[in-house]
């Protein structure tokens, strides 16, 4: 199926405001729906979506979550006067109610539920559903903090009862607790349920206990609660990004659902009054595009809050661009969580220990505060001297920063990071002719290579070839180097060639140095030798993951990665891609990443398919796979061109190699920032 987008918008879901001045809760307001829109009309990202309509809920879906009794008071509203309204809305806590309320909020859970249906269904692979009032903070029988009825809840339960969905992933990234999620499914343990939110010890709203790291859920919902409170405002990128890393994807993965649905608040953007916080809106791309490999790509994403116009928009279209499968901008500015962040993801691995695999071979401890390194030194600077400790304090946003002055920093913010996507994703080059998705590819003639030119690429290092040079390495640069030009020169976003001489990997990332590209990532699965010069070439960082018992020297540009088992290591791979290699990476910005599979190496098809798809978050996603085993092509190039993935068999941790990542990350901290 082609990456189609569903995404619902509708006007109904606008009528409705604020009619009073006091209390005030005049943020929340038809604005958001309609700003988002305009913006994803002015990008045109709408007539690239799949337009669904909305629907009314039914009686008997809300009853899937809330009471009758709370029911009926909500419908009670749609004939109440101003003070009556007023004096309703008080029962609660940060709620407004107005005649039109409960007929939105009806259009809004039927929205939600439209979008589930037609991921469910395969009309729609995955999609936005832009919807007011939010609903995460309501639960059985409480209106609470703008929300209703809880649009996300109920669509979870929807899935399980309509579709038998057996697993369900909610991911919560607004910037509140969705405490009304979190007490529907506290004691299922087939629902998943993650959270993060502004927590400061307590003393922001809705100041519960329940928000805490150590609400992990209850009876056999035990592990199946994750809380991540930060306790300090201004949180960035990379915050949230380490969250996800050494929190949420392992966890994801290891729970394996089989649809995800956002509660996506966007109040954990720059600039919103209630956040406060500094994620960038292209982060949210980013977040998007790690989640879109599970759940065989089911992904809903369903507004919730997000309260400054500007920011709440366009954090909105790099979710939607990122769903259409759109190269995610890279991250400007430094990629280093502060020690607030670092201590509570700590915390939330340490009450979640007993429950998750990945967690059962390290230690970790409650409240443990280290400094960190970081990396810095690749723009300007001696790399080896400039470590630094992670940020102390957390920058607050002033008044300032959400006014005028906040719109030109947007404005020339988005002028940086808005990319324009090479016209065709995928090129290859010597696969053969018999592969299915051939004609969605470039096919990339080969080109022949001379000795004189290889043996420039060869001698530009240390000058530590050995000549005469095979035949077959020529026939093999001849394939590659055409797939390097045309990603260097953006006519193509990533390619793949088969080849079967082990060394052209380190020849490929000389090349594209030679052709413009300031740093490469160089990913090498199975056997390799990796000339000296390579090794301390800083332009080139290697990641080498094999399985043999010698082990190699670590350099900072050369790590080597050595498996303690031979085979079978896909679980331990594509847990080392969280642990180590995304977050070097992000720190590391690369321009273009190199994959390196060697043949034999005891790793399933789906499990690199499922790595390749997660590179791609990295160098604009341009990569080029080189796959000395034909037989993986057919799977990798379906992660190349953005097909939805089939599952990983098994995400299995061995002991043993917990324990190589672990005693890495020691060392790897001497030159990196690393958690
Ligand atoms: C959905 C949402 C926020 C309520 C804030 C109340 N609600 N102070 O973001
Ligand atoms: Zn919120």
């Amino acid at each position: 199926m082609a990456l189609r987008t569903g995404l619902i918008y509708n006007e109904q879901m606008k009528n409705y405001s604020l009619l009073w001045d006091f209390p005030v809760c005049s943020i929340e307001k038809p604005e958001r729906l309609s700003a988002s829109h305009e913006k994803l009309k002015y990008y045109g990202l709408v007539e690239r979506c799949i337009p669904l309509t909305v629907r009314e809920a039914i009686e008997e879906e809300i009853l899937l979550v809330h009471s009758l009794d709370y029911l009926e008071a909500v419908k009670s509203t749609v004939s109440m006067n101003i003070e009556e309204l007023k004096a309703f809305s008080c029962n609660y806590d940060d709620v407004y109610f107005h005649p039109n309320s409960y007929h939105c909020a009806k259009v809004a859970l039927g929205a939600t539920l439209q979008l589930v249906d037609a991921a469910l269904l395969g009309k729609v692979r995955n999609g936005m559903a832009l919807v007011r009032p939010p609903g995460h903070h309501s639960h059985k029988s409480e209106a609470c903090g703008f929300c209703i009825f809880n649009n996300v809840a109920i669509a979870a339960k929807y899935a399980k009862r309509k579709h038998g969905a057996k697993r369900i992933l909610i991911v919560d990234w607004d910037v509140h607790h969705g405490q009304g999620t979190q007490y529907t499914f506290e004691e299922d343990p087939t629902v998943l349920y993650f959270s993060w939110h502004r927590y400061e010890n307590q003393q922001f709203w809705p100041n519960l206990r329940d928000s805490d790291y150590n609400a992990i859920g209850k009876g056999k919902g035990a592990g199946f609660n994750v809380n991540i409170p930060w306790n300090k405002a201004g949180m960035e990128n990379a915050d949230y990004l380490a969250a996800f890393f050494y929190v949420l994807l392992p966890i994801a993965y290891e729970f394996n659902p089989e649809l995800i649905l956002v509660s996506a608040g966007y109040d954990t953007a720059i600039g919103d009054p209630e956040g406060e916080m500094c994620a960038t809106p292209e982060c949210f791309a980013h977040l998007t595009q790690l989640l879109m490999p599970l759940a065989n790509g089911k992904l809903c994403v369903v507004l919730e809050g997000g309260y400054n116009l500007r920011s709440l928009s366009e954090s909105v279209c790099m979710t939607v661009r990122a769903l259409l499968g759109d190269p995610v901008p890279p991250l400007v500015g430094e990629i280093v969580p502060c020690i607030s962040a670092i201590e509570s993801i700590q915390n939330v691995k340490a009450v979640h220990q007993p429950y998750w695999k990945f967690l059962k071979y390290q230690d970790v401890l409650i409240n443990e505060t280290q400094p960190k390194k970081q990396n810095i030194g690749f723009e300007g600077g001696d790399p080896e001297s400039s470590t630094v400790t992670s940020k102390e304090e957390k920058k607050v946003p002033t008044d300032s920063d959400v006014s005028k002055d906040f719109e030109e920093f947007m404005d020339s913010h988005m002028k940086k990071v808005l990319l324009l996507a090479p016209a065709i994703r995928t090129a290859l080059a010597g696969c053969g002719e018999k592969l299915n998705k051939l004609d969605q590819c470039l096919q990339v003639e080969e080109r022949k290579i001379t000795i004189e030119e290889a043996e420039i690429l060869c001698s530009g290092g240390g000058g530590d070839c050995v000549f005469p040079m095979l035949e077959d390495l020529l026939l093999s640069l001849g394939k590659i180097f055409p797939l390097i030009d045309k990603i260097m020169k953006r006519e193509v976003r990533n390619g793949i060639v088969v080849c079967s001489t082990q060394s052209s990997g380190v020849s490929a990332a000389r090349y594209a140095l030679r052709s413009g590209a300031s740093r490469v990532l160089l990913l090498l699965l199975g056997e390799a030798d990796i000339p000296i010069d390579v090794k301390e070439d800083e332009k080139v960082l290697v990641l080498h993951m094999y399985s043999k018992q010698d082990e190699k020297k670590l350099s900072k540009y050369y790590i080597p990665v050595c498996w303690k088992e031979d085979n079978k290591w896909d679980g331990d791979l594509l847990y080392s891609v969280f642990e180590i290699i995304l977050p070097l990476a992000y720190g590391y910005r690369p321009e273009l990443v190199i994959l390196v599979v060697g043949s034999n190496i005891g790793i399933q098809a789906i499990t690199i398919a499922h790595m390749t798809h997660l590179l791609q978050v990295l160098a604009q996603g341009r990569i080029l796979v080189i796959s000395q085993a034909s037989d993986l092509v057919e799977t990798l190039l379906s992660s190349l061109i953005g097909d939805a993935l089939s599952a990983v068999s098994s995400f299995d941790l061995k002991q043993e190699n917990t324990q190589v990542l672990v005693k890495l990350r020691q060392e790897l901290k001497k030159h990196w920032w690393l958690l």
